[in-house]
């Protein structure tokens, strides 16, 4: 069985970091060799501690990005696969199983997952949902990137994919920017998820992350 690095950015996560390595290790305890990669920037709650004595490795990155905080984390794997997830509950950590037998049984090198196909009442503000439908869109009309959902955080793909491309973005932009290269380079597909109700407070910049991937979008594509 392939091993699998689960890799989580984290800052300031104490409320919920906890609840999501105990769902990862859940779900692939026994079932895949694995290991947890928690992405930390500079947390002054006990995040760090907590991930540590649950078993994950933390790596420091005081360079602040989520973008940033990745490709660190990408750096230290040694899973031959890659599964990438927030560290706030949202994502569905049980089907990181699921989602690398089907990256293996069909020949695939990048799952993306689609947030809008199963979102739980109050998981993302109305707001929030009319901001990832335009980038979204934008991603698809600029790079002819077959995805709903171009915002979502959660990946599981080979690790030998990062070896066909750059990623430029430091910040929240890398998440469409993984899947524009993906997208183009290697067989990548998208699989619809359920998406949950944060644990914690939100670490996005609303109309600055929006506005900020949509540039990148622009700059990337002219
Ligand atoms: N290491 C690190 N993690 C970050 C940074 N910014 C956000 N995160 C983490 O990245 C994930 C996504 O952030 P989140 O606030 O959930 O944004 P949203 O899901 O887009 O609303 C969370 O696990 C955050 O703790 C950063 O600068 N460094
Ligand atoms: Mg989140």
């Amino acid at each position: 069985m392939t091993k699998v690095s689960v890799v989580i950015p984290t800052m300031n996560e104490e409320s919920s970091i906890g609840l999501v390595i105990d769902e990862v290790k859940a779900a692939l305890e026994g079932v895949r060799p694995y290991e947890i990669l928690v992405v930390d920037t500079d947390s002054r709650d006990r995040t760090r501690e907590i991930a540590v004595g649950k078993g994950a490795m933390v790596v420091e990155e005081s360079r602040r990005g989520y973008g940033r905080a990745y490709k660190t984390g990408f750096e230290k794997a040694s899973g031959e696969i890659i599964a990438t997830l927030d560290a706030d509950m949202t994502y569905p950590a049980s089907d990181i199983p699921k989602l690398a037998d089907m990256l293996e049984s069909q020949g695939l090198d990048f799952i993306t997952t689609d947030r809008f196909a199963d979102m739980a009442k109050g998981a993302m503000s109305a707001k929030h949902r009319l901001g990832n439908r335009v980038l979204s869109l934008a991603a698809r009309i600029l790079f002819r990137v077959k995805v709903r959902d171009s915002q979502s955080g959660m990946w599981v793909f080979r690790r030998s994919v990062l070896g066909g491309f750059t990623l430029e973005s430091d910040g929240m932009a890398m998440s469409e920017e993984i899947k524009v290269e993906a997208f183009k380079k290697s067989k990548a597909a998208e699989v619809p998820i359920t998406y949950r109700v944060r644990v914690g407070e939100v670490k996005l910049q609303s109309w600055k992350d929006g506005m900020g991937n949509l540039r990148f979008l622009f700059k990337k594509r002219f």
